[in-house]
Protein backbone atom coordinates (compact mmCIF):
# COMPACT_ATOMS: atom_id res chain seq x y z
CA UNK A 1 0.00 0.00 0.00
CA UNK A 2 1.42 3.60 -1.26
CA UNK A 3 2.11 6.00 1.45
CA UNK A 4 -1.04 8.46 -0.62
CA UNK A 5 -3.53 5.74 -0.50
CA UNK A 6 -3.26 5.27 3.31
CA UNK A 7 -3.31 8.63 3.70
CA UNK A 8 -6.10 9.62 1.33
CA UNK A 9 -8.28 6.42 3.31
CA UNK A 10 -7.34 7.87 6.54
CA UNK A 11 -8.67 11.41 5.50
CA UNK A 12 -11.90 10.24 3.94
CA UNK A 13 -12.79 8.22 6.27
CA UNK A 14 -12.07 11.16 9.09
CA UNK A 15 -14.05 13.28 6.88
CA UNK A 16 -16.84 10.61 7.00
CA UNK A 17 -17.16 10.22 10.26
CA UNK A 18 -16.63 14.05 11.02
CA UNK A 19 -19.79 14.71 8.95
CA UNK A 20 -22.04 13.07 12.02
CA UNK A 21 -19.59 13.52 15.10
CA UNK A 22 -16.82 15.74 14.42
CA UNK A 23 -15.60 15.07 17.99
CA UNK A 24 -14.84 11.48 17.39
CA UNK A 25 -12.77 12.40 13.98
CA UNK A 26 -11.11 15.29 16.29
CA UNK A 27 -10.59 12.67 18.77
CA UNK A 28 -9.08 10.35 16.44
CA UNK A 29 -6.96 12.49 14.96
CA UNK A 30 -5.36 13.93 18.14
CA UNK A 31 -5.32 10.25 19.55
CA UNK A 32 -2.93 9.94 16.11
CA UNK A 33 -0.84 13.22 17.26
CA UNK A 34 -0.44 11.99 21.01
CA UNK A 35 0.74 8.53 20.06
CA UNK A 36 2.99 10.27 17.75
CA UNK A 37 4.26 12.36 20.05
CA UNK A 38 4.94 10.27 22.95
CA UNK A 39 7.40 7.22 24.61
CA UNK A 40 5.05 4.56 24.59
CA UNK A 41 6.52 1.56 27.04
CA UNK A 42 3.25 -0.18 28.08
CA UNK A 43 4.76 -3.81 27.65
CA UNK A 44 1.04 -4.74 26.65
CA UNK A 45 0.93 -2.06 23.42
CA UNK A 46 1.79 -2.16 20.33
CA UNK A 47 1.52 -0.30 16.93
CA UNK A 48 -0.59 -2.25 13.93
CA UNK A 49 0.16 -1.72 10.82
CA UNK A 50 -2.43 0.32 8.46
CA UNK A 51 -3.47 -3.48 6.85
CA UNK A 52 -4.66 -4.28 9.81
CA UNK A 53 -6.74 -1.28 11.40
CA UNK A 54 -8.45 -1.09 7.99
CA UNK A 55 -9.30 -4.49 7.90
CA UNK A 56 -11.45 -3.47 11.21
CA UNK A 57 -13.71 -0.86 9.68
CA UNK A 58 -15.80 -2.99 7.66
CA UNK A 59 -19.09 -3.95 7.34
CA UNK A 60 -18.41 -7.58 9.19
CA UNK A 61 -18.90 -5.48 11.68
CA UNK A 62 -22.82 -6.06 10.55
CA UNK A 63 -23.17 -9.49 10.99
CA UNK A 64 -24.06 -11.93 13.51
CA UNK A 65 -22.40 -15.49 13.20
CA UNK A 66 -22.65 -17.62 16.69
CA UNK A 67 -21.40 -20.72 16.50
CA UNK A 68 -18.55 -22.21 14.49
CA UNK A 69 -17.17 -22.36 10.71
CA UNK A 70 -20.34 -24.43 8.75
CA UNK A 71 -22.40 -24.79 12.26
CA UNK A 72 -23.80 -20.94 12.49
CA UNK A 73 -27.21 -19.80 14.30
CA UNK A 74 -27.17 -17.29 11.62
CA UNK A 75 -27.85 -17.96 7.98
CA UNK A 76 -25.84 -16.42 5.83
CA UNK A 77 -22.30 -16.43 7.10
CA UNK A 78 -20.50 -17.71 4.14
CA UNK A 79 -18.21 -14.87 3.91
CA UNK A 80 -17.52 -15.33 7.53
CA UNK A 81 -16.67 -19.02 7.59
CA UNK A 82 -14.38 -17.73 4.84
CA UNK A 83 -12.58 -15.39 7.36
CA UNK A 84 -12.30 -17.52 10.01
CA UNK A 85 -10.84 -20.33 8.42
CA UNK A 86 -7.88 -18.18 7.14
CA UNK A 87 -7.46 -16.88 10.43
CA UNK A 88 -7.65 -20.44 12.03
CA UNK A 89 -5.14 -21.88 9.57
CA UNK A 90 -2.42 -19.07 9.61
CA UNK A 91 -3.05 -19.24 13.74
CA UNK A 92 -2.10 -22.85 13.29
CA UNK A 93 0.78 -23.03 10.85
CA UNK A 94 2.47 -19.92 13.01
CA UNK A 95 2.36 -21.31 16.23
CA UNK A 96 2.14 -24.90 15.31
CA UNK A 97 -1.08 -25.82 16.62
CA UNK A 98 -3.39 -28.72 15.86
CA UNK A 99 -6.73 -26.45 16.59
CA UNK A 100 -6.68 -22.67 16.78
CA UNK A 101 -10.18 -20.79 17.89
CA UNK A 102 -10.12 -16.81 16.92
CA UNK A 103 -13.47 -15.98 18.31
CA UNK A 104 -12.14 -14.36 21.72
CA UNK A 105 -12.88 -10.90 22.12
CA UNK A 106 -10.19 -10.60 24.44
CA UNK A 107 -7.45 -12.51 26.56
CA UNK A 108 -9.84 -12.49 29.48
CA UNK A 109 -12.38 -14.03 27.52
CA UNK A 110 -9.92 -16.74 25.62
CA UNK A 111 -8.72 -17.48 29.09
CA UNK A 112 -12.73 -18.02 30.06
CA UNK A 113 -12.84 -20.15 27.38
CA UNK A 114 -9.83 -22.20 28.09
CA UNK A 115 -11.35 -22.43 31.50
CA UNK A 116 -14.33 -23.79 30.42
CA UNK A 117 -13.06 -26.15 27.90
CA UNK A 118 -11.23 -27.87 30.63
CA UNK A 119 -13.95 -27.97 32.63
CA UNK A 120 -16.15 -29.71 30.33
CA UNK A 121 -13.71 -31.99 29.01
CA UNK A 122 -12.11 -33.32 32.41
CA UNK A 123 -15.25 -33.00 34.70
CA UNK A 124 -18.36 -32.45 32.78
CA UNK A 125 -17.74 -35.53 30.13
CA UNK A 126 -16.97 -37.84 32.61
CA UNK A 127 -19.95 -36.85 35.15
CA UNK A 128 -21.98 -37.25 32.03
CA UNK A 129 -21.37 -40.57 31.14
CA UNK A 130 -21.35 -41.67 34.72
CA UNK A 131 -25.21 -40.73 34.52
CA UNK A 132 -25.19 -42.63 31.31
CA UNK A 133 -25.98 -39.45 29.46
CA UNK A 134 -24.37 -38.32 25.89
CA UNK A 135 -24.90 -34.55 26.64
CA UNK A 136 -26.56 -32.01 29.09
CA UNK A 137 -29.72 -31.70 27.32
CA UNK A 138 -30.85 -35.50 28.45
CA UNK A 139 -30.31 -34.83 32.10
CA UNK A 140 -33.40 -34.30 34.17
CA UNK A 141 -32.96 -31.52 36.85
CA UNK A 142 -31.72 -33.86 39.59
CA UNK A 143 -29.09 -35.12 37.39
CA UNK A 144 -27.55 -31.74 36.14
CA UNK A 145 -27.37 -30.43 40.12
CA UNK A 146 -24.77 -33.72 40.44
CA UNK A 147 -22.94 -32.27 37.42
CA UNK A 148 -22.94 -29.03 39.05
CA UNK A 149 -21.64 -30.00 42.49
CA UNK A 150 -18.90 -31.82 40.36
CA UNK A 151 -17.85 -28.73 38.03
CA UNK A 152 -17.97 -26.68 41.04
CA UNK A 153 -14.86 -26.15 44.05
CA UNK A 154 -12.22 -27.24 41.09
CA UNK A 155 -8.67 -26.24 41.85
CA UNK A 156 -6.83 -24.34 39.98
CA UNK A 157 -2.97 -23.06 40.70
CA UNK A 158 -1.66 -19.66 38.72
CA UNK A 159 1.30 -17.32 39.60
CA UNK A 160 0.71 -14.67 41.88
CA UNK A 161 -0.23 -11.16 40.55
CA UNK A 162 2.44 -9.63 42.69
CA UNK A 163 4.83 -11.88 41.16
CA UNK A 164 4.09 -11.22 37.42
CA UNK A 165 0.58 -13.23 36.94
CA UNK A 166 -2.32 -12.05 35.49
CA UNK A 167 -5.58 -11.15 37.52
CA UNK A 168 -7.11 -14.19 35.23
CA UNK A 169 -4.71 -16.76 36.82
CA UNK A 170 -7.01 -17.21 40.33
CA UNK A 171 -6.33 -13.53 41.84
CA UNK A 172 -9.22 -13.36 44.00
CA UNK A 173 -11.07 -10.39 42.63
CA UNK A 174 -11.31 -12.27 39.35
CA UNK A 175 -13.68 -14.31 38.41
CA UNK A 176 -11.10 -17.10 38.12
CA UNK A 177 -10.20 -16.43 41.37
CA UNK A 178 -14.26 -17.02 42.73
CA UNK A 179 -14.88 -19.54 40.61
CA UNK A 180 -11.82 -21.76 41.40
CA UNK A 181 -10.90 -22.91 44.88
CA UNK A 182 -7.52 -21.50 44.12
CA UNK A 183 -3.55 -21.18 45.18
CA UNK A 184 -1.34 -19.56 43.62
CA UNK A 185 2.98 -20.03 43.44
CA UNK A 186 5.23 -16.71 43.66
CA UNK A 187 8.94 -16.31 43.10
CA UNK A 188 11.69 -16.51 45.19
CA UNK A 189 12.11 -13.71 47.58
CA UNK A 190 16.05 -13.04 46.88
CA UNK A 191 15.92 -13.61 42.78
CA UNK A 192 12.61 -13.05 42.07
CA UNK A 193 12.97 -15.80 39.62
CA UNK A 194 10.25 -18.57 39.47
CA UNK A 195 11.17 -21.66 41.48
CA UNK A 196 10.44 -24.91 39.50
CA UNK A 197 10.91 -27.19 42.92
CA UNK A 198 9.01 -25.02 44.44
CA UNK A 199 5.90 -24.89 41.92
CA UNK A 200 6.08 -28.35 42.01
CA UNK A 201 5.86 -28.46 45.57
CA UNK A 202 3.03 -26.96 45.76
CA UNK A 203 1.32 -28.92 42.95
CA UNK A 204 1.77 -31.95 44.53
CA UNK A 205 0.32 -30.74 47.69
CA UNK A 206 -3.16 -28.60 46.41
CA UNK A 207 -3.19 -31.31 43.22
CA UNK A 208 -4.83 -28.87 40.97
CA UNK A 209 -7.24 -29.52 38.11
CA UNK A 210 -5.81 -26.56 36.32
CA UNK A 211 -1.95 -25.32 36.27
CA UNK A 212 -1.52 -21.95 34.69
CA UNK A 213 1.67 -20.52 33.89
CA UNK A 214 2.19 -17.53 32.06
CA UNK A 215 2.50 -14.07 33.02
CA UNK A 216 2.27 -10.03 32.49
CA UNK A 217 4.94 -8.83 34.18
CA UNK A 218 7.45 -11.47 35.01
CA UNK A 219 10.87 -10.22 32.85
CA UNK A 220 11.92 -13.72 32.49
CA UNK A 221 11.54 -16.93 29.95
CA UNK A 222 9.33 -19.57 31.64
CA UNK A 223 10.74 -23.30 30.70
CA UNK A 224 7.17 -24.75 29.91
CA UNK A 225 8.52 -28.18 29.68
CA UNK A 226 9.31 -28.37 33.27
CA UNK A 227 6.03 -27.05 34.06
CA UNK A 228 4.22 -29.54 31.77
CA UNK A 229 6.15 -32.24 33.86
CA UNK A 230 4.81 -30.64 37.10
CA UNK A 231 1.35 -30.74 35.66
CA UNK A 232 1.12 -34.30 34.25
CA UNK A 233 3.00 -35.84 37.92
CA UNK A 234 -0.19 -34.03 39.50
CA UNK A 235 -2.64 -35.07 36.67
CA UNK A 236 -3.32 -30.99 36.10
CA UNK A 237 -4.03 -29.63 32.40
CA UNK A 238 -1.38 -27.14 31.18
CA UNK A 239 -2.95 -24.23 30.41
CA UNK A 240 -0.68 -21.20 29.32
CA UNK A 241 -1.30 -17.77 28.72
CA UNK A 242 1.15 -16.61 26.34
CA UNK A 243 -0.64 -12.92 25.94
CA UNK A 244 2.74 -10.88 26.31
CA UNK A 245 4.89 -12.84 24.63
CA UNK A 246 2.84 -14.25 21.95
CA UNK A 247 5.12 -12.47 19.30
CA UNK A 248 8.52 -13.46 20.55
CA UNK A 249 6.87 -17.11 20.20
CA UNK A 250 5.50 -16.64 16.73
CA UNK A 251 8.82 -14.94 15.66
CA UNK A 252 10.89 -17.64 16.57
CA UNK A 253 12.77 -16.15 19.59
CA UNK A 254 11.43 -18.65 21.91
CA UNK A 255 11.67 -21.81 20.98
CA UNK A 256 11.98 -25.25 22.54
CA UNK A 257 11.54 -25.63 26.02
CA UNK A 258 10.39 -21.82 25.51
CA UNK A 259 7.93 -22.76 23.44
CA UNK A 260 4.21 -22.91 25.55
CA UNK A 261 2.59 -24.80 22.25
CA UNK A 262 3.51 -28.14 22.13
CA UNK A 263 3.79 -28.63 25.39
CA UNK A 264 0.68 -26.89 26.95
CA UNK A 265 -2.59 -28.91 26.29
CA UNK A 266 -4.03 -25.44 25.96
CA UNK A 267 -2.55 -22.14 24.83
CA UNK A 268 -4.69 -18.84 25.27
CA UNK A 269 -3.40 -15.16 23.86
CA UNK A 270 -3.97 -11.57 23.06
CA UNK A 271 -3.42 -10.84 19.40
CA UNK A 272 -2.65 -7.27 19.63
CA UNK A 273 0.46 -6.88 22.43
CA UNK A 274 3.78 -8.43 20.65
CA UNK A 275 1.96 -10.22 18.25
CA UNK A 276 0.92 -6.89 17.29
CA UNK A 277 -2.35 -7.82 16.04
CA UNK A 278 -5.63 -6.27 16.32
CA UNK A 279 -7.37 -6.24 19.96
CA UNK A 280 -8.61 -9.69 20.77
CA UNK A 281 -7.89 -13.04 22.15
CA UNK A 282 -7.52 -16.89 20.62
CA UNK A 283 -6.93 -20.17 21.82
CA UNK A 284 -4.39 -23.00 21.00
CA UNK A 285 -5.61 -26.09 21.75
CA UNK A 286 -4.47 -30.10 21.29
CA UNK A 287 -6.87 -32.51 19.68
CA UNK A 288 -8.02 -33.25 22.79
CA UNK A 289 -9.53 -30.01 23.92
CA UNK A 290 -9.95 -28.62 20.73
CA UNK A 291 -13.98 -30.41 20.38
CA UNK A 292 -14.59 -28.33 23.58
CA UNK A 293 -12.89 -25.12 22.64
CA UNK A 294 -15.32 -25.23 19.89
CA UNK A 295 -18.02 -24.36 22.28
CA UNK A 296 -16.62 -21.19 23.21
CA UNK A 297 -19.22 -19.33 21.79
CA UNK A 298 -22.30 -19.41 22.43
CA UNK A 299 -21.01 -21.53 25.85
CA UNK A 300 -18.57 -18.77 27.19
CA UNK A 301 -18.95 -15.99 24.11
CA UNK A 302 -21.07 -13.17 22.33
CA UNK A 303 -21.56 -13.63 18.67
CA UNK A 304 -18.03 -13.20 16.89
CA UNK A 305 -16.93 -9.91 15.81
CA UNK A 306 -16.47 -10.81 12.20
CA UNK A 307 -14.24 -7.59 11.57
CA UNK A 308 -11.53 -8.62 14.19
CA UNK A 309 -10.95 -12.07 12.92
CA UNK A 310 -10.26 -10.56 9.75
CA UNK A 311 -7.97 -8.02 11.19
CA UNK A 312 -6.28 -11.21 13.41
CA UNK A 313 -5.82 -13.08 9.81
CA UNK A 314 -3.93 -10.42 8.19
CA UNK A 315 -2.03 -9.85 11.57
CA UNK A 316 -1.48 -13.52 11.57
CA UNK A 317 -0.58 -13.28 7.74
CA UNK A 318 2.02 -10.74 8.37
CA UNK A 319 3.61 -12.75 11.46
CA UNK A 320 4.43 -15.23 8.83
CA UNK A 321 6.69 -13.16 7.07
CA UNK A 322 10.48 -13.55 7.97
CA UNK A 323 10.80 -9.92 8.93
CA UNK A 324 8.30 -10.90 11.68
CA UNK A 325 11.33 -12.66 13.30
CA UNK A 326 13.17 -9.77 12.66
CA UNK A 327 11.32 -7.66 14.52
CA UNK A 328 10.86 -10.09 17.44
CA UNK A 329 14.57 -10.91 18.23
CA UNK A 330 15.07 -6.88 18.18
CA UNK A 331 12.44 -6.16 20.48
CA UNK A 332 13.78 -8.76 22.83
CA UNK A 333 17.65 -7.43 22.42
CA UNK A 334 15.79 -3.81 22.99
CA UNK A 335 14.62 -5.24 26.31
CA UNK A 336 18.21 -6.06 27.16
CA UNK A 337 19.66 -2.79 26.15
CA UNK A 338 16.59 -1.03 28.17
CA UNK A 339 17.61 -3.08 31.54
CA UNK A 340 21.70 -2.70 30.96
CA UNK A 341 21.17 1.49 30.49
CA UNK A 342 19.13 0.90 33.71
CA UNK A 343 21.58 -0.95 35.58
CA UNK A 344 24.64 1.13 34.61
CA UNK A 345 22.80 4.02 35.88
CA UNK A 346 22.11 2.26 39.42
CA UNK A 347 18.62 1.58 38.62
CA UNK A 348 16.87 -1.25 40.92
CA UNK A 349 15.05 -4.18 38.38
CA UNK A 350 13.18 -6.41 39.83
CA UNK A 351 15.19 -10.39 38.48
CA UNK A 352 17.94 -7.74 38.08
CA UNK A 353 17.34 -7.65 34.43
CA UNK A 354 15.56 -9.30 31.73
CA UNK A 355 15.05 -11.92 28.93
CA UNK A 356 12.26 -10.96 27.28
CA UNK A 357 10.48 -7.76 26.70
CA UNK A 358 9.67 -6.53 29.85
CA UNK A 359 11.41 -4.90 32.37
CA UNK A 360 10.31 -3.76 35.49
CA UNK A 361 11.75 -1.17 37.70
CA UNK A 362 11.46 -1.49 41.29
CA UNK A 363 10.82 2.55 42.12
CA UNK A 364 11.50 2.63 46.01
CA UNK A 365 15.10 3.35 45.68
CA UNK A 366 13.71 7.04 44.27
CA UNK A 367 11.35 6.84 47.27
CA UNK A 368 8.56 6.92 44.70
CA UNK A 369 5.61 4.90 44.61
CA UNK A 370 5.01 3.36 41.54
CA UNK A 371 1.93 5.62 41.48
CA UNK A 372 4.37 8.97 41.71
CA UNK A 373 6.48 7.56 39.06
CA UNK A 374 4.28 6.62 36.56
CA UNK A 375 2.54 10.19 36.54
CA UNK A 376 5.60 11.91 36.98
CA UNK A 377 6.74 10.13 33.57
CA UNK A 378 3.71 11.05 32.44
CA UNK A 379 4.56 14.71 33.14
CA UNK A 380 7.76 13.80 30.71
CA UNK A 381 5.48 12.06 27.69
CA UNK A 382 6.63 8.70 28.63
CA UNK A 383 3.75 6.46 28.93
CA UNK A 384 4.08 3.53 31.26
CA UNK A 385 2.13 1.71 33.84
CA UNK A 386 2.62 1.07 37.25
CA UNK A 387 2.76 -2.42 38.26
CA UNK A 388 3.37 -4.43 42.12
CA UNK A 389 6.41 -5.66 42.43
CA UNK A 390 7.02 -9.21 44.41
CA UNK A 391 5.11 -8.91 48.09
CA UNK A 392 5.31 -5.16 46.92
CA UNK A 393 4.40 -3.16 50.72
CA UNK A 394 2.40 -0.55 48.49
CA UNK A 395 -0.40 -2.96 47.18
CA UNK A 396 -1.53 -3.26 43.60
CA UNK A 397 -3.28 0.32 43.30
CA UNK A 398 -0.29 2.81 44.80
CA UNK A 399 2.36 -0.19 43.74
CA UNK A 400 6.16 -0.16 44.09
CA UNK A 401 7.33 -0.52 40.24
CA UNK A 402 6.82 0.68 36.45
CA UNK A 403 6.26 -1.97 34.20
CA UNK A 404 8.02 -1.33 31.03
CA UNK A 405 7.90 -3.10 27.47
CA UNK A 406 9.75 -2.62 23.94
CA UNK A 407 7.05 -3.93 21.70
CA UNK A 408 5.55 -0.75 20.33
CA UNK A 409 9.18 2.06 20.52
CA UNK A 410 10.41 -1.34 18.41
CA UNK A 411 7.86 -1.32 15.82
CA UNK A 412 8.76 2.76 15.32
CA UNK A 413 12.58 1.60 14.89
CA UNK A 414 13.82 1.70 18.19
CA UNK A 415 17.12 0.00 18.50
CA UNK A 416 20.28 0.09 21.29
CA UNK A 417 21.16 3.81 21.80
CA UNK A 418 17.82 4.96 22.06
CA UNK A 419 16.68 2.42 24.76
CA UNK A 420 20.29 3.16 26.49
CA UNK A 421 18.56 6.73 25.86
CA UNK A 422 15.12 6.24 27.18
CA UNK A 423 16.81 4.44 30.57
CA UNK A 424 18.73 7.56 30.94
CA UNK A 425 15.69 9.86 30.68
CA UNK A 426 13.32 7.75 33.08
CA UNK A 427 16.72 8.03 35.22
CA UNK A 428 16.62 11.97 35.13
CA UNK A 429 13.18 12.14 35.60
CA UNK A 430 12.76 9.81 38.35
CA UNK A 431 15.54 11.34 40.14
CA UNK A 432 14.48 14.78 39.91
CA UNK A 433 10.72 13.84 41.26
CA UNK A 434 9.89 14.24 45.22
CA UNK A 435 6.92 12.44 46.55
CA UNK A 436 4.30 14.56 47.57
CA UNK A 437 1.95 15.46 50.36
CA UNK A 438 -1.90 15.15 50.86
CA UNK A 439 -3.77 18.48 51.73
CA UNK A 440 -3.41 17.92 55.10
CA UNK A 441 0.34 17.86 54.63
CA UNK A 442 0.57 13.98 55.55
CA UNK A 443 2.63 11.72 53.23
CA UNK A 444 0.80 10.61 50.04
CA UNK A 445 1.38 7.68 47.90
CA UNK A 446 0.21 9.39 45.00
CA UNK A 447 0.99 13.36 44.94
CA UNK A 448 5.09 14.38 43.65
CA UNK A 449 6.48 17.17 42.53
CA UNK A 450 8.81 16.98 39.75
CA UNK A 451 11.81 19.73 39.65
CA UNK A 452 11.45 22.41 37.05
CA UNK A 453 12.41 21.96 33.50
CA UNK A 454 13.01 18.60 33.72
CA UNK A 455 10.00 17.56 31.91
CA UNK A 456 10.15 19.76 29.24
CA UNK A 457 14.17 18.59 28.82
CA UNK A 458 12.68 15.18 29.03
CA UNK A 459 10.08 15.85 25.81
CA UNK A 460 12.70 17.39 23.85
CA UNK A 461 14.97 14.34 24.30
CA UNK A 462 12.42 12.39 23.35
CA UNK A 463 11.06 14.21 20.62
CA UNK A 464 14.36 14.40 18.54
CA UNK A 465 14.18 10.39 19.23
CA UNK A 466 10.74 10.11 17.82
CA UNK A 467 11.24 12.50 14.94
CA UNK A 468 13.64 9.97 13.46
CA UNK A 469 11.72 7.30 13.80
CA UNK A 470 8.00 8.33 12.66
CA UNK A 471 5.01 6.36 13.57
CA UNK A 472 3.03 5.71 10.21
CA UNK A 473 5.47 7.63 7.91
CA UNK A 474 3.92 8.86 5.15
CA UNK A 475 0.73 8.92 6.53
CA UNK A 476 -0.87 12.52 6.55
CA UNK A 477 -3.68 13.74 7.75
CA UNK A 478 -5.18 16.05 5.30
N1 LIG B 1 -3.93 -5.25 30.29
C1 LIG B 1 -2.96 -6.26 29.97
C2 LIG B 1 -1.59 -5.87 30.37
O1 LIG B 1 -1.35 -4.68 30.43
O2 LIG B 1 -0.75 -6.71 30.62
C3 LIG B 1 -3.32 -7.57 30.54
O3 LIG B 1 -4.67 -7.65 30.83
Amino acid sequence: MTDALISSAYSQALEVIASVEPRIAEATRQELADQRGSLKLIASENYASPAVLLTMGTWFSDKYAEGTVGHRFYAGCQNVDTVETIAAEHARELFGADYAYVQPHSGIDANLVAYWSILAHRVESPALEKLGAKNVNELTDADWEKVRHELGNQRLLGMSLDAGGHLTHGFRPNISGKMFHQQQYGTDPETGLLDYDKVAAKAREFKPLILVAGYSAYPRRVNFAKMREIADEVGATLMVDMAHFAGLVAGKVFTGDEDPVPHAQITTTTTHKSLRGPRGGMVLANEEFAPSVDRGCPMVLGGPLSHMMAAKAVALAEARQPSFQTYAQQTADNAKSLAEGFLTRGADLVTGGTDNHIVLLDVSSFGLTGRQAESALLDAGIVTNRNSVPSDPNGAWYTSGIRLGTPALTTRGFGHDEFDNVADLIVQVLSNTEPGTNKAGAPSKATYALAEGVADKAKDAAAEMLDKHPLYPGLELT
